[in-house]
């Protein structure tokens, strides 16, 4: 099964994916501040600028800059897609990412009439401080017009009693009145918004420009006025982009009351955070009442009530460059924009345009590809030249899977029967990419009736990065090449010049690893089994060649194993019939048949419930540390079935080995009186434990405590605590601290000749961390 996202065939369906949410009002243009890449000369959404302001693509510093953009509307579905991640299982920290990023903030919203003098002093306020006798002059003290009123959003509405200014963005629609503002005070207003757009971000903890616009604002409780204020820490694309300052209860407040010496700083909260205090009849409240009475009783008066805020932002959709799918819009002077009719679909990215790597979209050079037709007579129309994100092309691809070749539709009714996808593996990056905008395009088509299910992925396994290790010179930073090593292996080393650590593996790192090196020099399988025992999926895994080395040790032990086994039958069936078999202790026998049951048991359970490959190969190993110990068993049914077994559970993670074990077991099999299996190892069923067998081969067992991820104690247990909650009681007992570090995890440590030993319950272990 394969689709590729950048055909005609497939970006059909995803201009059609547009069009619906064009349709129903969620797809629009806007005029927006947008995050600029210099380099690949494009506009990023928010989600792919990183924490340090740089483009998740290029690595550059995005710029901030004013364009005509598409948008797809995710945030009417914010409440959704925060409330569906209760029904996922996903990791907690994705979760929490997805959370975050979404930002949902419960709290109030507060009118306040504006004026164009301070009529009255707060009851508390001294003169001196008022910005009347300090500021520069409004432009006229009486205006004709009545003024409008300024609301403020806050999640802190116990103390709206503490305000003793208002601030305002400079990007305030308050501000489009210029006649309400003094020149000097637009000047300011233009150079603080000049410096924003050459900010990444308006919220630096440093500066806290602001400027008195002239105006005042009425407390709505008191009727004390309060100075209103530009300033630039006030975000323009959050809340009501107003904010009531609070010094004595907010840092950033606090910060520009003292630039601006705006005083008094009243206190309205106890200190002990419980109750209010002077706020006149809300005074004595505890903050939690006395919150609900002022926005009830704010409410009741027409000038506040209950205001949820989200931090997610529209998704921005609009490229200016040549790949992704064109956007399906004419542009018409009539008509203005009018969206292509399916029926025209798909609309073709066009071919021979020339790439000169800068300025406009390659797409606005063809003339003749720009002309359309809107459909009306005597309309000039040209085609949207923005393509959209490739992103959007990945936030529906797993729907059309099921039939990529499908001619009539986006996906197959199919789709209702095998969606949502049960696991879904991806790197961890995409927590807030690709799996917010997968989230809301399943959220949107499921609304629109095309789904029955809201939610595209059930599971996610997010898997660890392979790290590499890399050497970096301490004077200016630059890493150094394989050659330039020598002598100094150790990570953490006190070396003066280098640093020695783990990084992700990269090419501008030298740290990376060829695949097919390893791979030609100890074989895939090898290869394979390492990587899966290494480190649970979801960690980041150490890459260490050396260690390869015992994995490769381990197959070779199970390849013993099974032809000395091989051996002794065929010897056997070289020998007389009737010829007596040799007598075969029947404890011996018990404790393989129970290993081998325990090894179908866990494998089972690691591959399709716990997705835990490590443990996987560590019960396989105590299968064949068991197999090791009772060699003397070799030849019997109980030995034969146990390999057999032992072959079939390896089989997904070294299919190679294991298919000539299996071809050479089979040889067998008519000597031992069994009937002969048809089909290579992996056609066969898989094996099926045996419940009423004892599984646990010993009284005892014991633990391997990991604190993310490195072994901190072995702790031997009674088995029976194995599967209960006196598991996690007994560890956090103390066990810890008693644990010691020289204890080895059965068949982990001196079995494959790596220092991993793992259990099954290593998870719940590090989650009581
Ligand atoms: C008064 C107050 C008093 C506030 C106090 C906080 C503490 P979150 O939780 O992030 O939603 N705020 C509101 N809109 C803003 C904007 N556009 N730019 C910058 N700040 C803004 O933050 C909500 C709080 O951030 C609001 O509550 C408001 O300040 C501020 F002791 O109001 B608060």
């Amino acid at each position: 099964m394969e689709l590729s996202t950048c055909s005609p065939e497939y970006y059909k369906w995803t201009q059609w994916l547009f069009l619906q949410l064009f349709r129903r009002g969620l797809a629009y243009q806007k005029q927006a501040l947008v995050n600029w890449d210099p380099v690949d000369k494009t506009v990023l959404a928010n989600e792919q600028v990183d924490d340090e302001g740089r483009s998740w693509r290029s690595g550059a510093l995005a710029e901030k800059r004013y364009l005509l953009q598409w948008f797809f509307k995710i945030t009417h579905y914010a409440e959704q897609l925060l409330s569906g991640l209760e029904t996922l299982e996903w990791p907690a920290s994705v979760k929490l990412m997805q959370t975050e990023w979404i930002g949902k903030s419960e709290g109030a919203f507060f009118d306040f009439q504006l004026r164009n003098t301070l009529e009255h002093h707060h009851p508390s306020s001294s003169s001196s401080s008022s910005p009347s006798s300090s500021s520069p002059s409004s432009p006229s003290s009486s205006s004709s017009s009545p003024l409008p009123s300024l609301r403020v959003f806050t999640t802190r509405p116990e103390t709206l009693f503490g305000v003793n200014f208002l601030a305002v963005s400079p990007e305030h629609p308050l501000l489009l009145k210029t006649e309400l503002f003094s020149e000097s005070v637009m000047a300011t207003v233009e150079e603080m918004r000049s410096r924003l757009s050459h900010h990444s971000t308006n919220n630096d903890s440093s500066s806290k420009h602001g400027v008195f616009s002239g105006l005042y604002a009425v407390h709505p409780f008191t009727g004390s006025g309060v100075p209103v204020y530009v300033a630039d820490y006030v975000v323009s694309d959050y809340g009501t982009k107003a904010v009531m300052g609070v010094p004595a209860h907010d840092a950033r407040d606090l910060q520009f009351a003292a630039e601006h010496r705006l005083l008094p700083v009243t206190e309205v909260v106890s200190s002990d955070g419980l109750s209010i205090i002077n706020s006149y009849q809300f005074s004595g409240l505890s903050v939690e009442e006395g919150s609900k009475s002022i926005v009830n009783s704010a409410h009741s008066q027409g000038f506040g009530g209950h205001m949820t805020q989200y931090k997610l932002r529209d998704w921005l959709i609009s490229r200016q460059r040549y790949w992704g799918a064109p956007i399906p819009v004419l542009h018409c002077r009539k008509c203005g924009v009018v969206p292509v009719p399916e029926t025209q679909l798909p609309v073709i990215l066009p071919t021979g345009v020339e790439f000169k790597g800068r300025g406009p979209s390659p797409l606005s050079q063809d003339e003749a590809w720009l002309r359309g037709d809107c459909g009306k007579p005597g309309c000039c129309a040209r085609r949207e030249t923005d393509t959209m994100d490739t992103f959007v092309d990945s936030s529906w691809y797993f729907l059309r899977f099921i039939d990529p070749h499908l001619n009539d539709k986006p996906f197959s009714e199919a789709v209702r029967r095998w969606m949502p996808v049960d696991l879904y593996v991806g790197g961890v990056e995409h927590a807030i990419l690709h799996l917010l905008y997968a989230r809301f395009i399943t959220h949107f088509l499921h609304d629109q009736g095309f789904l029955s299910h809201k939610e595209p992925f059930q599971k996610l396994l997010a898997q660890g990065m392979v790290q590499g290790k890399t050497y970096r010179l301490r004077s200016s930073g630059r890493y150094l090449r394989p050659e330039e090593r020598e002598g100094r292996e150790m990570v953490g080393n006190e070396d003066d010049e280098v640093r020695v650590s783990w990084e992700k593996m990269s090419k501008s790192k030298y740290n990376g690893v060829d695949p097919e090196d390893v791979i030609r020099e100890y074989g895939a399988d090898t290869v394979r089994v390492f990587m899966l025992f290494k480190a649970p999926p979801e960690l980041d895994m150490q890459w260490d060649t050396q260690a390869i080395r015992g994995m490769l040790r381990w197959l070779g032990r199970v390849w013993t194993l099974t032809h000395e086994h091989v051996k002794v039958c065929q010897r056997r069936g070289e020998r007389e019939e009737g010829e007596e078999k040799e007598e075969e202790g029947e404890e011996g026998e018990q404790k393989i048949v129970s290993a081998t049951h325990r090894a179908i048991q866990e494998v089972t359970a690691s591959f399709t419930e716990r997705h835990t490959f490590n443990v996987a190969v560590s019960e396989l190993m105590i299968l064949s540390n068991t197999l090791r110990d009772g060699r003397s068993l070799s030849g019997s049914p109980a030995y034969h079935s146990a390999l057999e077994t032992l072959c079939l559970l390896l089989a997904p993670m070294a299919p190679h080995v294991t298919a000539h074990l299996w071809e050479d077991l089979q040889g067998v099999r008519r000597v031992l009186g069994l009937p002969i299996i048809k089909g290579d190892v992996l056609s066969q069923p898989w094996p099926q434990c045996d419940e009423s067998l004892p599984n646990r081969p010993t009284d005892t067992v014991e633990f391997v405590l990991q604190v993310n991820g490195r072994k901190r104690a072995v702790l031997s247990l009674p088995s029976h605590l194995v599967d209960s909650e006196d598991l996690s009681r007994e560890v956090v007992r103390g066990a810890v601290g008693g644990g010691s570090d020289r204890g080895r995890g059965r068949g982990g440590e001196g079995d494959c000749g790596t220092s991993q030993t793992h259990c099954k319950h290593c998870h719940q272990m590090m989650s009581l961390r």
